[in-house]
């Protein structure tokens, strides 16, 4: 029908009509108060400044004002710090400690050094944009060097070569190498050289991309709209540059100990008997477990907050005999609130404007789950403030812990998403739904953990998010979403989890088993061997799937998933410990060998293994049908877990294991502190230690205790063990803190001691 209008000769966007992308080149003016340079360019304004002397933020607007207002995720950007500036003429310098950055002023180009090293350097006239308000930052990269980080991808751990871009994005499938946008939005990428690594913080919301793939020399990064708000991070290491990215954004908070045991999850156990079938199940087999999750069929019509009347009469009762076997229960809470004029939650909130809006005041409604929903505007303080209030519903009934998914957030339309120009109250400023889309996840976490926090008091909460944004380490686990039974998601995995750590989440996991399609039973053997050692243990699977509990496929296949949930609480000690320096420093539970042997460049590719520390050596099977593999140790001696055989590190071996073994390997000189034998975290557990012989390092370990669950520990209710050992194998150990721990130190177990005079392997 339109031919035969004007639609006829709508214009066509030939060549010309490409947008181009245009350069600043040049300062045009700068103003300097002994912290902050700031100036006007040939195009725009830019500010730039250090946070401190090895974090130095950059802003370029080529659109108007700069806004030196540090996101949600920079919390850590606080006061600028003053520092030497000198005008060269040609240049401008700035200067703190160690640190210089040499700005060029025309054509305008940066570089920053320190302790005479180059970290990072720009081509003249870096920044570029276009009509639409695309932005570009570009600087220097070389195709060999190894990046990391940037969040939740798919692929393996090395990005460079590729093009990674962000939009949070339910993918329910497929998730393969060209399925790039998944939930997660993490702007932050380590370039790694032998002798440094530069960190770059691209804090832009808008749907961002860096593409590592068009140019040979360079890396340009680009946001849809906003402004260049980029951190340069200079650490010596992969690890320096993690504990600055998290000194930035935050860190793992220490959680609750029971959500590091075993979780079973199933989408969904639908009826007060089928949950309690199952925890019975565990209890029967004797197979440990710390919690059991509730999918969306526990709800009224899918209505948060609500429990089915019809399913689960006796909510209360049921959690509460589940709670008393010392299970906790995780109920999801999605952030759609269904479209019911008799629904509380919904009256609320459109009484009291708590939700997201068109610009003209309408609320928007979309299709999930309930039907038709409008969804919380988490930006808001006091929608914050309301929904956490919300969760008394659960804490009420004991519940201590909350699932959040569809927090994209996922609409049921073409778009996945909300309308782009639904807009957000951010601070009293509104943002359209474009630039809010990637945090919307983060400030629903924010809600959630804020939430549970104030109702619990004295006890960690847990909560565990599908999406989020730089900095969602600070309220929730993150768990890789919708992965599927196939041998490739669970290989895939490992780098996934691996990059998400050096993106500053620490608790991460994705659901053992897969959560789509069918699951066999060797796959599932081989899965629960990797999430076992992996931070966050949860099996998961989707309706309609075949059963992967852990008796799902009778007994010897159950015997061997349950020798691994097992080995997880064995392990607990020493992760528990982990997690509690995680909170100190910002560093991975799970880490790439990279991370740990930086100079060795056989580990920069290495996407299938990993170090759980930096003690402990996983070489999971990762194929079917297989029982032996190629193994990378690096330099030292390592021990294998299970024979006490010993290795010299620094180059290749081919392992057997056969499907009841996961390859562990053990660094010389590690005292590992491990636990004995228990059904759930809540039991008491006594320490064996573990002490690994070496003859060229001093033999040493730590043990972190605490009650597992307070907030005690912040205030000297903590112990900390530093565990030593003599060439004879004496223990000695020195406490800080005034826990008193009612664990025993019942056993050291020597291992390699007697092989001093025996020539390596
Ligand atoms: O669109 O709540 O990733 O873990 O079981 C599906 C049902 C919604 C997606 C989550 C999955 C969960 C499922 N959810």
């Amino acid at each position: 029908m339109l031919e035969n209008t004007s639609y006829a000769i709508l214009p066509q966007d030939g060549e010309e009509g490409k947008q181009k992308n245009l350069s600043i080149n040049h300062i045009q003016s700068y103003e300097w108060d002994g912290e902050i340079l700031e100036g006007t360019l040939s195009k725009g304004t830019f500010a730039l400044y250090f946070v401190d002397e090895k974090t130095v933020r950059l802003i370029v607007n080529p659109f108007g004002k700069v806004n030196l207002n540090p996101s949600i995720a920079a919390i850590g950007d606080g006061e600028p710090v003053s520092c030497v500036m000198k005008d060269n003429h040609r240049e401008l310098e700035l200067i703190l400690g160690l640190t210089r950055i040499i700005l060029q002023k025309d054509p305008i180009s940066i570089k920053i050094l320190r302790d005479g090293k180059v970290f990072m350097e720009t081509q003249d006239s870096f920044v570029s944009y276009t009509s639409s308000k695309k932005v570009t930052l570009s600087i220097k990269n070389r195709k060999d060097t190894p990046v990391y980080g940037l969040g939740e991808k798919t692929g393996f751990l090395n990005k460079n070569g590729s093009k990674i871009s962000n939009w949070n994005t339910d993918v329910f499938s497929p998730h393969n190498k060209d399925t790039v946008e998944l939930y997660q939005s993490i702007p932050f990428a380590l370039f790694h050289n032998s002798d440094k690594t530069l960190g770059l913080f691209f804090d832009n919301s808008f749907r961002t991309e860096f593409d590592m793939q068009t140019y040979n020399d360079q890396v340009a990064i680009s946001a849809d709209r906003g402004a260049i708000n980029s951190y340069f991070l200079l650490g010596e290491d992969i690890k320096e540059t993690v504990g600055i990215y998290t000194h930035l954004t935050g860190r793992t908070p220490l959680p609750p100990k029971w959500s590091l045991g075993y979780h079973q999850s199933r989408y969904s156990y639908k009826s007060e008997s089928e949950v309690r079938k199952i925890v019975d199940l565990f209890k029967k087999y004797e197979i440990p477990l710390d919690c059991i999750f509730l999918d969306i069929h526990y709800m009224d019509g899918y209505r948060v907050f609500t429990h089915d009347l019809d399913h689960f009469p006796n909510f209360e009762e049921m959690l509460d005999d589940i709670q008393k076997l010392n299970v906790d229960v995780v109920p999801i809470v999605d952030p759609g609130v269904k479209k019911d004029i008799h629904y509380p939650v919904y009256q609320e909130g459109v009484k009291n404007d708590y939700f997201s809006k068109y610009l003209d005041g309408t609320i928007y409604h979309g299709e999930v789950w309930p039907g038709q929903s409008a969804f919380p505007d988490f930006f808001q303080k006091k929608v914050q403030r309301w929904w956490g209030d919300l969760h008394n519903f659960y804490t009420k009934m004991g519940i201590r812990g909350i699932w959040n998914d569809m927090n994209e957030p996922s609409v049921f339309n073409e778009s996945k998403t909300m309308d782009l120009d639904v807009h957000h109250n951010l601070d009293g400023h509104l943002i359209s739904h474009e630039e809010g889309h990637n945090l919307y996840g983060l400030y629903m976490s924010k809600s959630t953990f804020e939430g549970l926090q104030k109702l619990l008091k004295n006890t960690r909460p847990f909560s565990l998010t599908r999406a989020g944004y730089a900095g969602v380490q600070r309220y929730s686990t993150v768990w890789t979403g919708d992965n599927r039974s196939h041998w490739e998601h669970l290989e895939m995995s490992i780098p996934m989890i691996l990059n998400l750590g050096m993106s500053g989440v620490a608790f991460t996991g994705a659901d053992v088993g897969g959560f789509a399609s069918d699951t066999t039973p060797e796959l599932l053997i081989r899965w629960t061997q990797v999430g076992a050692f992996l931070p966050y243990f949860r099996n998961h699977s989707v309706q309609d799937s075949i059963r992967q509990e852990p008796w799902a496929f009778g007994e010897d296949t159950m015997n061997s998933v349950k020798k691994y949930i097992e080995l997880r609480y064995k392990f607990l000690p020493y992760f528990y410990t982990l997690f509690y320096e995680a909170e100190k420093t910002g560093l991975p539970i799970v880490r790439p060998l990279a991370m740990e042997y930086p100079r060795d460049t056989k580990t920069f590719d290495c996407s299938d293994q990993f170090l759980v520390g930096k003690d402990v050596l996983i070489a999971p099977i990762l194929r079917p049908g297989q029982n032996h593999r190629s193994v990378y140790l690096p330099e030292g001696v390592w021990y294998n877990f299970w024979t006490e055989e010993h290795y010299v590190g620094g180059k290749y071996y081919l392992m057997e294991a056969d499907l009841d073994t996961l390859p562990i390997f053990v660094r010389e000189g590690t005292i590992l502190p491990l636990g004995t034998s228990i059904q759930n975290t809540k039991e008491k557990q006594d320490i064996e230690l573990y002490v690994y012989h070496s003859k060229e390092f001093k033999m040493q370990g730590t043990l972190y205790e605490d009650d597992g669950l307070s907030y005690g520990y912040k205030s000297d209710d903590f112990s900390l063990l530093t565990l030593s050992a003599s060439d004879k194998g004496d223990v000695k150990v020195e406490q800080v803190g005034n826990y008193k721990s009612n664990s025993l130190v019942k056993d050291v177990r020597l291992v390699g001691f007697d092989l001093e005079q025996e020539g390596s392997k």
